[in-house]
């Protein structure tokens, strides 16, 4: 297969996927309607990329003749932040909660991307590897605040939020840690591999990381919804939340809420 092949497989790819995620994403709570909403946006824009990948507008030769596909760094600077939000609203039962810490994770994560693009369109050796350590940088604090603060945060919840939470970190934090050593090995860095290689193989993990990682995601998010609905401490999906002061309980019993006076 050609490079071209590798990035319209990977554009259909990512748009069956977005249906499919779409048609088994269901909305009964927040949370789900949260969970189903940041699947189907990822592989949307994911497909887009590929699209604008395949046909040559989301990429630009460089002056030592190596193609920089941007459009992959700017779907990643969009999409993996939302994966994170996910993550965020998993641990905290709403990302509402500690906003600065999930502004922490997800800063930390497009410095990631961000650096990790400059990387990728150096010509010069010299700040192309400072670019891919700062970029590394950013990625141990993305995983430093995804296993120790919100991992925390995950452990003080029920228990099926614990358990969604403990698989899903693990399954994106080894997921996730393939890239950097693709990019590595690829064009991009030491040339171990061509152009072609380095675009299958990114495509592949990137259809795992968005659409395998989401049916993952929405599985657990059901089992997290029947248990809230279980326990009837949570409000149906379109009614909105009242404002919550800080340090206050930021779920209530629905009729406490509504009594709160003024
Ligand atoms: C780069 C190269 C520089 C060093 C590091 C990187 C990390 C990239 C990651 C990308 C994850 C992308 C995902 C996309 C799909 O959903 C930029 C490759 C650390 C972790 C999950």
């Amino acid at each position: 297969m050609t490079e071209t092949t590798w990035l319209w497989s990977g554009c259909i790819g990512m748009a069956l996927g977005a249906v499919a995620l779409f048609v088994v994403g269901k909305h009964r709570t927040q949370d789900e309607e949260g969970h189903t909403i940041l699947h189907v946006i990822v592989p949307v824009v994911a497909s887009l990329s590929y699209f604008a990948q395949a046909t040559r507008q989301g990429s630009v030769v460089l002056s030592d003749g190596r193609e920089f596909l941007f459009a992959r760094y700017v779907d990643w600077a969009i999409t993996t932040p939302l994966l994170l939000l996910g993550l965020t609203m998993t641990a905290l039962h709403g990302a509402h909660r500690r906003p600065g810490l999930v502004a922490a994770i997800l800063g930390a994560d497009v410095l990631m991307i961000v650096t990790g693009g400059f990387y990728a369109a150096s010509v010069a050796t010299g700040p192309k590897w400072i670019w891919y350590l700062v970029s590394c940088g950013a990625f141990l604090a993305v995983y430093a605040g995804l296993f120790g603060p919100l991992r925390r945060e995950a452990q003080d919840r029920d228990p099926v939020r614990r358990v969604e939470y403990g698989r899903n970190v693990a399954l994106l934090a080894v997921l996730w840690l393939i890239y950097p050593v693709l990019d590595l090995l690829g064009d991009s860095g030491l040339q171990v591999w061509g152009p072609t290689a380095t675009t299958a193989s990114i495509t592949v993990l990137d259809l795992t990381a968005k659409i395998v990682y989401g049916f993952v995601i929405l599985a657990g998010a059901r089992k997290v919804a029947d248990h809230d609905l279980s326990h009837g401490h949570v409000e149906p999906a379109p009614v909105s939340t009242e404002a919550v002061p800080s340090g206050a309980d930021a779920h209530p019993h629905p009729r406490a809420s509504r009594t709160t006076s003024r």
